[in-house]
């Protein structure tokens, strides 16, 4: 059993596999200092909440408090694997910060107060409002880190009881992409791979997805698969140097935002060379001759102009993907965030449509999620999206959702499309959303141009209810705070980005008075006395286990059909992929498998969006591209960014995250082996570009944008020359005491810009232009950059990135026919 500095080799050992093999578990142990495994009282079965990978875990409880955790061997997500923000991130739970009582601003200050009168001002307000100003002054800014079973209550009381239409999560900002491809190409969201695939693949390509960093185990199944015999080969589309550009048989390092010529290229090029799988594409799509037709102009040639990519690599890139026997691609951020973000998305789909790649072992694509919990904001209709992957534009699904909840279906909104958060911004700029309830996400720090978002969330005139655990940022700024219990405190289930679903049960008490957001929300719905057309409570359940058992009845026959599952058959065993049903009872490895899709006009989420304005696809214009509800291939052309580099801004600016932390920081900052890691905010430039201006590792560096400006010191990494990088995950809000260190001149969003994908939605953080300048040279100091993950510096003697003994975990490895010890 080897003992391993989980931060020094975030991937720990290596167990090999060959192709078609089965993963062989090790199992990951993290207990903290001074607790062995015998002191452990009880372990409390769970999955991991700092990412969308769903590691399944126990929790080791000891004398009421959590003392660690270890994988679970049984698992098809992780056998037994955890990754570094799994292993330490859970000691935040016991941070002496945490909020244990509500609060309410009195004379301008957030003063601590009993529940009684903190809900009662929240509804209070809500009612007023209400009954002035009607449904649309109220808005529901949540997350993808609750619970299923909150997300369900969540959208019962905004859709069904209050009847606003403004209800979006900060799914928004991560994977709305993910859903509006989905839709586009099969008519509905869910995702058609598993992470199985990773097991059967030739070609494994990664568009846009750093997932050796925010997939970490995941990650450790691709190496360990390269570790194996007939390895698979790597294709990496990213302008930064990661590790798992580092592994690739081929890495393509575009101009940020030139994604969709890229991908029209490698079509163009799989189409010239006849890698298309016709007899598929005749029976099982619509709109080949489309995507024929605008991709001609996109020759190799062009394509490395505008990106800036060697032809040959981009050959190379085509072939592997046209001639790859089982290709798996996944697609994340570097494509999600930016101006064409469902088009480029779609070509990935496109590329496995086209080729015949669906629904076969190894043949998966994964349109990924980001948050633990994103898949069930978009199930449960938390996306402002109606629950059960229901069309807002079909109305017998509207009744038919009326009829699950008891209500009139014209109390249902759904006279347009759901309002999507930039778009509530807007509302709550003019003043129209005048009430704001805000759950699980910290907008402060993580939505663009934050110089404008506090100022709209600081106005008098709106009500702001924050909900975390925290007195983040955002919290700050609110009216009303509420305590919330999260992970290891209260129970639920939540779906990764595999369609396996996981249940966590409660394993200590939460702080103080901290409360459950499922019973802070149900409170809320009685406060307000939401009813259904007969007069019972609309909320009718009480406990995590009866809300499941609600929502299962309101996703029956849907995609996303939970009807064949238990809290009871979600413990003690492995996570189940949902649809599982009768059909299906013991649920499904891969979607769309004999060919068919959720795509029929009458059955469809969505009837699709035109990709460059954004405007709804009609229904009847639906019925007439796809009455069969075939896959359909969307081709798109080319646009460039919006904000292009120019004289002053000379740099394309990118923001993304670090290996070591999770988001606004949050929880891993309060995890002292993660914090140490990657303990402040740095800047990444090329080595050409720190060369042309004299820059040197660990000079502090002032990157400027028309919004704002942020200080960081210099890391010289292997990214694109032109391109600059900044992590997301620093707020003002520093640990030593919740209070603001350097004030706003940390956060990427400073920096950031108002403007998004016209399809999904989504806003662009991967591309603005800006400037950069020496402020003070490095004096023998270095970045805070961690230097094994893609901010490994290019050439400066820097210190690697250790965790000492505090980081040390057992690795338990398994003696198999199928794979070894290294
Ligand atoms: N350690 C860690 N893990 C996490 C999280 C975390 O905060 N920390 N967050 C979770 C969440 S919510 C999410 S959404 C995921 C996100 O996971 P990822 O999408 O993997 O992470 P990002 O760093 O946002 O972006 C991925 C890559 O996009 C590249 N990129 C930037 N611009 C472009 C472009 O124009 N084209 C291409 N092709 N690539 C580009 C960046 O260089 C970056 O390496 O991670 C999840 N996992
Ligand atoms: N520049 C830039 N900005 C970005 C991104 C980027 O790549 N670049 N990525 C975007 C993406 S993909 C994402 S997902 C967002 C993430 O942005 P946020 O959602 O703002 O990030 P978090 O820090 O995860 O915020 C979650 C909050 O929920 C609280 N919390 C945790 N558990 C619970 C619970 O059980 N109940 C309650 N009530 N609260 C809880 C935490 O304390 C924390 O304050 O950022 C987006 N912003
Ligand atoms: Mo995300």
């Amino acid at each position: 059993m080897p003992d391993v500095d989980r931060i020094a080799e975030p991937w720990g050992s290596r167990t090999p596999y060959a192709a078609g093999g089965q993963w062989p578990p090790r199992v990951d142990t993290f207990l903290a200092e001074g607790v062995s495994t015998d002191d452990v009282d009880r372990w409390v079965q769970s999955a991991s909440l700092l990412h969308s990978n769903g590691d399944a875990m126990d929790i080791a409880v000891k004398d009421g408090r959590i003392v660690g955790v270890r994988g679970r061997e049984v698992d098809r997500v992780n056998r037994g694997r955890l990754g570094p923000k799994d292993l330490f991130g859970w000691q935040a739970n016991h941070s002496p910060d945490r909020l244990t009582r509500p609060l309410v601003r009195q004379d301008g200050m957030l003063v601590e107060t009993d529940w009684d009168t903190a809900m009662a001002q929240v509804a209070g307000r809500a009612k007023e409002l209400l009954e002035e100003r009607g449904p649309s002054s109220v808005g529901f800014y949540t997350t993808g880190q609750l619970f299923l079973e909150e997300y369900y209550t969540l959208g019962v009381i905004a859709h069904g009881g209050i009847g606003t239409n403004h209800v979006d999560g900060n799914t928004r900002l991560c994977t709305a992409t993910a859903g509006a491809a989905l839709k586009e190409s099969f008519g509905c969201d869910g995702q058609p791979g598993s992470y199985a695939d990773l097991d059967h693949a030739d070609v494994i390509a990664l568009f846009g997805h750093n997932m050796a960093e925010t997939q970490s185990v995941l990650w450790s199944r691709v190496l360990d698969r390269l570790a194996g015999p007939q390895p698979p080969a790597i294709v990496c589309v990213d302008p930064r140097r990661t590790a798992v550009a580092a592994a690739a048989a081929v890495h393509l390092a575009p101009r940020p935002g030139t994604n969709v010529m890229l991908m029209n290229a490698l079509l163009r090029e799989m189409i010239q060379h006849d890698w298309v799988d016709h007899d598929y594409v005749d029976a099982h799509a619509v709109g080949f001759d489309e995507l024929v037709k605008m991709v001609e102009p996109c020759t190799l040639e062009r394509a490395a102009e505008v990106c800036d990519v060697p032809v040959a690599d981009l050959r190379q890139a085509a072939r592997l993907l046209g001639t790859a026997e089982r290709l798996t691609s996944t697609v994340l951020q570097g494509f999600y965030q930016s101006h064409q973000a469902t088009a480029a998305a779609v070509q990935v789909n496109n590329v496995h449509i086209v080729r015949g790649m669906l629904g076969k072992p190894g043949c998966g694509v994964l349109q990924m999620n980001g948050q633990p919990t994103a898949e069930n904001t978009r199930e449960a209709g938390a996306d402002g999206d109606l629950a059960g992957f229901r069309n807002w534009s079909n109305d017998a699904h509207v009744q038919e959702l009326a009829k699950v909840w008891n209500i009139e279906p014209s109390d249902i909104p759904h006279y347009s499309a759901p309002t999507p958060l930039m778009q509530m911004m807007r509302y709550v700029e003019d003043g129209s959303i005048r009430f704001l309830y805000v759950t699980g996400t910290n907008p402060a720090v993580s939505l663009p141009e934050l110089c404008r978002i506090r100022s709209l969330l600081s106005q008098e005139r709106l009500f702001l209810v924050v909900q975390d655990l925290f007195l983040t940022e955002t919290a700050q700024l609110a009216d009303v705070v509420l305590p919330a219990a999260t992970w290891g405190e209260k129970t639920g289930t939540f779906t990764n980005a595999d369609r396996t679903v996981h249940l966590s049960d409660k394993a200590v008490d939460p702080p103080g008075e901290a409360r459950p957001d499922l019973d802070i929300l149900i409170d809320f719905a009685h406060r307000l006395d939401l009813r259904d057309k007969d007069g019972a409570p609309l909320v009718k359940w009480r406990t995590p286990e009866e809300a499941f058992e609600a929502w299962k009845e309101c996703s029956r026959g849907r995609p996303c059909d939970y009807t064949g599952l238990t809290y009871d058959r979600l413990r003690g065993g492995s996570g189940i992929q949902w649809p599982c049903n009768d059909e299906h009872p013991d649920g499904t490895e891969r979607l769309y498998a004999d060919g068919r899709f959720w795509a029929a006009p009458d059955y469809c989420e969505d009837y699709g969006r035109d990709m460059v304005t954004g405007a709804p696809v009609e229904p009847t214009e639906y019925k007439a591209l796809n009455p069969e509800g075939r896959a359909i291939i969307r081709a798109a052309e080319y646009l460039p960014p919006h904000e292009e580099p120019s004289e002053d801004y000379p740099f394309q600016l990118i923001t993304g995250r670090t290996l070591f932390h999770f988001h606004t920081r949050t929880k891993t900052a309060r995890a002292p082996q993660l914090q140490a890691a990657a303990p402040e905010v740095w800047v990444e430039a090329s080595v050409a570009d720190a060369a042309r201006h004299g820059w040197e590792e660990g000079d502090m560096l002032r990157v400027t944008t028309p919004r704002g400006e942020v200080t960081g010191r210099l890391r010289v990494s292997g990214i694109r020359e032109g391109v600059l990088f900044l992590p997301f995950h620093y707020g003002y809000w520093d640990t030593d005491g919740g209070s603001a260190p350097d004030g706003p001149g940390r956060a990427a969003n400073e920096l950031t810009l108002t403007d998004w994908d016209p399809a999904s939605k989504q806003p662009i953080f991967k591309t603005a232009a800006a400037a950069a300048e020496r402020l003070v040279g490095s004096d023998g100091g270095t970045a805070p950059a961690p230097t094994n993950t893609a901010s490994a510096p290019a050439g400066a003697d820097v210190p690697p990135t250790r965790g000492g003994p505090g980081a040390t975990v057992h690795e338990k490895l398994h003696h198999s026919g199928t794979g070894g010890e290294s």
